[in-house]
């Protein structure tokens, strides 16, 4: 976990992809109103915005802020027939298969002079057309592993429940229902396959600027994606922000009745469909955020820094965030009883600022 999070952003071409990993990374991947413009796949790592970091530098009078860290691939190229090697297909769904979370994204802006590949944008049949290549990947992939596992199954019982399980992910699949759709049914025996339709996934709408508080227009677009996480952006409006210095840029997304950039809004969200949180830790020679599963015990938390923190751990020295903040420094914290000692069983809360102890 402490390595950064892989994030594919996947989509029909001419949705807005790259203009979308050129804002998220400030990077320059070629944005060009052609299918295809994208061949290798882009890839940019990003630190993740973190205010609590500054603050607690200042705290604790340290220069040194390691913030939690996301990598991001611009992955081009999916249309209908990908998953037979069209527009390049394969290719590009080999690189989805390495990354942990899928992002969407979908237009949804009107702009008669941006081509769309099937003349006409229409997020629903969009949506589908790639969910399609995925889920035909993901059943090339089981019906090939399929007959060879009937074979070894007959021969070795402990592998019935691996059997089992991709027999059913290939019943929903037929069916046209995506694996990460489903409530209950989760298929941990078959985790090699590395299945595309497993793999979490959020939606970015890419909306026009003028649709930014258009709730009608925003809850029609949510229903076509039910139980995912959802962000509407206007790419283009983002993009514009880049030209601009920092108390323009805030300036401008308020006029929208933003609050914050899409970076922040997508990683928010991204956490929540993967069940991250982070937590944190300070002393005066550096401060640092630390990605840990969501129900994550303390030594489990601790594991996450390194393994001999959790072999070895004795106890967790936690106060939260804005009490540490409010008492202006850990003595002070201390004083009016906010320094709490917590044992094996505590449970990690997302404002958690930790000091572990441990034998080694
Ligand atoms: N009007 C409008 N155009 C956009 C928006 N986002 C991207 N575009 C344009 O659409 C074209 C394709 O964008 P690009 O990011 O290269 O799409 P990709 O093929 O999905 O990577 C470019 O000309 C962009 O300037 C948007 O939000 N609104
Ligand atoms: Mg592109």
């Amino acid at each position: 976990m402490s390595k950064s999070l892989e994030i594919g952003i996947v989509g029909l071409p001419n949705v807005g992809k790259s203009t979308l990993f050129n804002i998220l990374t400030d990077g320059s991947a070629l944005a060009a109103n052609y299918p295809f413009a994208t061949i290798e796949p882009n890839t940019g790592t990003v630190a993740v915005p973190d205010e609590r970091l500054q603050k607690l530098a200042e705290l604790y009078k340290t220069n040194k802020i390691i913030p939690a860290m996301i990598t991001f691939t611009d992955i081009a190229g999916l249309v209908a027939g990908a998953s037979k090697g069209e527009g390049l297909g394969n290719q590009f769904l080999g690189h989805i298969r390495a990354t942990s979370l899928i992002v969407h994204v979908v237009r949804a802006f009107s702009d008669s002079n941006v081509l769309h590949v099937d003349a006409e944008p229409n997020p629903k049949k969009d949506i589908e057309t790639i969910n399609t290549e995925l889920m035909l990947a993901d059943l090339q992939s089981i019906d090939k592993r399929l007959s060879k596992l009937e074979k070894e199954a007959r021969a070795d019982g402990t592998l019935k429940a691996k059997l089992e399980q991709t027999k059913k992910a290939k019943e929903y699949l037929d069916q046209g229902i995506m694996l990460n759709s489903l409530k209950t049914d989760n298929f941990p025996g078959i985790d090699d396959l590395n299945l595309l339709s497993l793999k979490p996934q959020i939606f970015v709408f890419n909306i026009d600027d003028t649709d930014l508080n258009n709730d009608s227009k925003q809850t029609e677009l949510k229903k076509l994606v039910p139980g995912y996480e959802v962000v509407f952006i206007s790419a283009k409006l983002e993009n514009e922000l880049r030209e601009l210095d920092k108390s323009d840029a805030i300036e401008l997304l308020e006029s929208y009745g933003q609050t914050e950039n899409g970076l922040s809004t997508l990683i928010k969200s991204a956490y929540k469909a993967l069940g991250l949180q982070s937590y944190l830790t300070a002393g005066e020679k550096e401060v640092r955020a630390w990605t840990i599963h969501s129900g994550y015990t303390a030594p489990q938390a601790a594991g996450v820094i390194h393994g001999d923190f959790e072999k070895g751990f004795i106890a967790a020295e936690v106060v939260d965030y804005n009490s540490l903040i409010d008492a202006g420094s850990i003595q002070a914290a201390k004083a009016v009883g906010k320094l709490r000692t917590e044992g094996k069983t505590y449970i990690m809360l997302p404002n958690d600022v930790v000091e572990f102890r441990f034998n080694v």
